[in-house]
């Protein structure tokens, strides 16, 4: 059956619960964007699914909602891993409502991130680091108050102008080779330039890499990290498939990307953020910096778990069909036994399984999170109300399940009160798991 004609099907299916849905625009990608080679194989499809991010307004509700097919393939000659579709960047980042504040986690994360940058490359008040995707400057905050100079770049208008309003120097737009030449005529070349889950959003790695190299000092550092792939596979980790994330990066097709910019990683560590994350460092090819022997061990081990081979993405797809009905069925037992459950967690991966698993407000009626920017609002696709996290005390559900898995650890430890008192968390990925 022809591209057209499934999206059609599958939207008639999808119209049976939001009578609203239309489909959007999108592109089909058809070479890799690591390699260029057209030589791609379909790993899994989930289907229709709307933005990730495409929170809604009340008045929205009754408004045509947008759906764009969902699926990824590899790449049979680097590895790369990406999306089928490519829905326009505009349109996911002009007015976003993700805020890298508002998970403690993650702010934790990055100043340690930032004290270990600032030590080992011994940087001083007259370095200057460049952080592409900023968002609202939660990381260049504690490059600022270690001292050193600072500026963003973000293609978010709403979150850049906070950012600026709290004194992080923010570009508004997206990071290229064309804004590094502007960059470069009103500053400075870059002594550091941080990447923290950005790569995997940009469509045209060859212009992202070659901005890098335009404005890196020739001594300089360019720092990425974004979810790795193997930890992405094996845990499972399919809802962070989604609009936004158009690639599942391992080091195999990155140090591809990067060299055809006359660029080189020279150290890599792992991190348990997100699901299990990547950090590899960069530098010019050639320059002063010794390779590390980290970034052979992981290669060595993408060639053994063959990131290349259709055999390798058999038990990934399985699992995904497996929670899908494991969630279905523990759900339909507690309609069935009267119970309540609620959502913990409004997250872009949350919306991608919400939608997938077909999880409608009549299953899970509202979801708590701590991001203001979506409180009041409803989430895409199945239109369940964000309310502040806080409600939870008064909500005293039987069950809540924790849509932001990757945080599980902190929501657990936030709410070992409530679980005390009976209420029961659930994790659903990589497998459903009940907390009591
Ligand atoms: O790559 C991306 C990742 C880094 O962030 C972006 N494309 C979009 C976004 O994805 P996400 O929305 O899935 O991110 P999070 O950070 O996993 O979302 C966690 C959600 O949970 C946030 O809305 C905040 C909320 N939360 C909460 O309510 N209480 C988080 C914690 C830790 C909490 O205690």
């Amino acid at each position: 059956m022809n591209k057209m004609k499934s999206d059609k099907l599958l939207l008639s299916i999808i119209r049976k619960t939001n009578k609203k849905a239309v489909l959007g625009k999108y592109k089909t990608v058809t070479r890799c964007r690591a390699c260029d080679s057209s030589d791609l194989h379909k790993i899994f499809s989930l289907g229709l699914v709307p933005r990730p991010n495409g929170f809604l307004k009340k008045y929205m509700l009754s408004l045509k909602e947008e759906y764009f097919p969902l699926s990824i393939s590899f790449c049979g000659k680097c590895g790369m891993v990406q999306l089928d579709q490519l829905v326009e960047p505009e349109t996911m980042f002009g007015d976003y409502v993700y805020l890298t504040s508002a998970s403690k986690p993650m702010v934790e994360h990055l100043e340690s991130f930032a004290d270990t940058v600032y030590k080992r490359f011994k940087l001083t008040p007259r370095s200057l680091v460049v952080d592409i995707g900023s968002n609202d400057g939660t990381f260049l905050r504690h490059f600022k108050k270690l001292g050193t100079k600072i500026l963003g770049v973000d293609p978010a208008k709403n979150i850049a102008r906070v950012a600026n309003k709290n004194g992080i120097p923010t570009i508004a737009d997206f990071f290229s080779t064309n804004l590094s030449k502007s960059i470069i005529a009103k500053h400075k070349k870059a002594d550091v330039i941080t990447a923290v889950n950005v790569v995997a959003h940009v469509p045209n790695w060859n212009d992202l890499f070659e901005g890098v190299n335009r404005l890196l000092d020739d001594n300089g550092v360019f720092i990425a990290e974004f979810p790795y792939l193997l930890d992405f596979v094996k845990k499972a980790e399919f809802d962070t498939i989604y609009h936004e994330h158009l690639s599942y990066i391992s080091i195999r097709p990155l140090e591809v990307a990067l060299n055809e910019q006359g660029l080189e990683i020279i150290d890599a560590e792992r991190y348990s953020i997100h699901g299990g994350s990547l950090r590899v460092y960069v530098q010019k090819m050639n320059g002063r910096r010794k390779k590390t022997a980290t970034v052979k061990r992981l290669l060595s081990a993408e060639i053994k778990f063959g990131t290349n081979k259709k055999k390798s993405y058999v038990a990934f797809s399985g699992s995904i069909i497996k929670i899908k009905k494991d969630t279905n069925r523990f759900l339909n037992k507690i309609s069935k036994n009267k119970g309540s459950i609620i959502g913990y967690g409004a997250s872009a991966k949350g919306n991608i399984f919400l939608n997938y698993v077909q999880i409608t407000k009549e299953k899970l009626p509202l979801i708590v999170d701590s991001t203001k920017y979506k409180h009041g609002l409803f989430t895409p696709g199945v239109h369940i109300p964000v309310v502040p996290e806080e409600k939870i005390l008064d909500l005293k559900p039987d069950y809540v399940l924790v849509l932001a898995w990757n945080f599980a650890d902190t929501i657990l430890e936030k709410n070992r009160k409530l679980i005390k008192s009976g209420i029961k968390f659930v994790v659903a990925i990589p497998k459903l798991r009940i907390y009591k």
